[in-house]
């Protein structure tokens, strides 16, 4: 690069993302051609619109990438195209969001969705992102006791609060989510039912984990967590006489955005292909065996583990241990000291702040990309509870 001072931090990152443990459980490692497509001259271009209606000349060629990407990620999720239609234009996975609900929630509408603490998203309606602003959000949390989803208490909840849409798929809830349990309650109370699978994404691909596309009418997706591309998002709307795929593709453009960012719609595509690989089939697998086995034994070394366990790729960890560990924040400090990167998070009925709460977040997507098996998780829970173990 010509830019050496640029060229320094990025080597400066790849340094420090090659010596850590990364256990961040929405991070990944992409592939070189995912890399290469995200860096490739398709940044160039302005293609506001869509494939065949585009605002700007010279889109023949990106007309093919993007709808090389759409077929690729319908192929991946075993959509037929007369059923299913996906929009792979958003930018991220929050303003994926945004776009549903602007696109089918009135104003001041709600949006019934999982509280912070229990593991929901801020963009599930939380009063502090802007769609518990210009939405109102109705909270649910997960059961005190069993720390996972209480279905008969949402379908209460959702009876007397008569939400929009109600939003299921979190960001820090490590259990299986019963689709089915989901759209009876939508149903009962007329709601739209959406699926954020960021976090999960991977695993349905990779046949892991419940697909919720037999029972969504929207399901956003971020691509760069256990599905391994490039930062990016979709939306796939099921094609019904709602039309709601004719009004999220219209929020998207003109509604919210301008020019979609067709190299990274590219490095979709790539990554789209290799999730298609027995290979990434296998990493799927491993991804879920990697993190029962952390869990396991961070669970034998004392540890308390959220919901007692995970049927998925991440793990919550009680530090706090009711006063007696270390404090959410103190132990992702510490454990970065030590090399293994990881995020605070709060923990359901969490007694401390989310600035600094109850617990860490762990995930196996980035290592388990770097090849590490079972042995290797064993060897990482062990070091954990050493370095937050050696200070108390
Ligand atoms: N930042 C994502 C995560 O880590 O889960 C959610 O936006």
């Amino acid at each position: 690069m010509k830019d050496k001072q640029v060229e320094k931090l990025i080597k400066a990152e790849a340094k420090r993302q090659k010596s850590v443990i990364n256990l961040i459980a929405s991070e990944n490692y992409v592939s070189k051609d995912v890399l290469e497509a995200l860096g490739s001259i398709l940044t160039n271009k302005y293609a506001e619109g869509y494939p065949g209606r585009r605002y700007y000349g010279g889109n023949t060629i990106i007309d093919k990438v993007e709808l090389l990407a759409m077929e690729r990620v319908l192929k991946l999720f075993k959509l037929k195209p007369a059923e299913w239609h996906v929009n792979v234009q958003p930018l991220s996975g929050s303003p994926a969001n945004l776009a549903v609900y602007s696109a089918l929630v009135p104003l001041g509408g709600k949006i019934m969705g999982m509280k912070l603490s229990s593991g929901g998203h801020l963009t599930h309606g939380q009063p502090v992102s802007m769609t518990g602003k210009i939405w109102k959000q109705v909270p649910f949390e997960v059961d005190a006791k069993t720390e996972r989803l209480n279905y008969p208490e949402l379908k209460k909840i959702a009876m007397k609060e008569k939400p929009d849409i109600i939003v299921c798929g979190f960001t820090a809830y490590p259990r299986f989510v019963d689709f089915k349990k989901f759209r009876e309650i939508a149903d009962a109370c007329g709601a739209i039912l959406m699926v954020d699978m960021s976090h999960f994404a991977g695993l349905v691909a990779g046949g892991v984990y419940p697909s919720p596309f037999k029972y969504a009418d929207v399901v956003t997706t971020t691509t760069h967590k256990t599905l391994r591309s490039a930062r990016s998002a979709m939306i796939f709307v099921r094609k019904d006489a709602r039309e709601f795929n004719k009004k999220i593709d219209k929020v998207i453009i003109p509604g919210l955005q301008g020019g979609p960012h067709e190299n990274q719609i590219a490095a979709v595509a790539v990554s789209m292909r290799e999730a298609m690989s027995p290979a990434y089939k296998k990493y799927a697998k491993q991804v879920v065996k990697n993190a029962q086995t952390l869990a396991g034994e961070l669970s034998k070394l004392g540890w308390r583990i959220v919901s007692g366990g995970t049927d998925s790729h991440l793990i919550l960890v009680d530090t706090w241990m009711n006063g007696k560990g270390i404090s959410g924040k103190d132990a992702s400090d510490r454990l970065e000291k030590a090399g293994i990167i990881v995020n605070m998070n709060t923990i359901p009925q969490d007694p401390r702040g989310v600035m600094d709460p109850s617990g860490i977040r762990l995930g196996t997507p980035a290592e388990t990309t770097r090849g590490k098996k079972e042995k290797d998780m064993i060897a990482i829970a062990r070091k954990i509870d050493k370095v937050l173990r050696g200070k108390r």
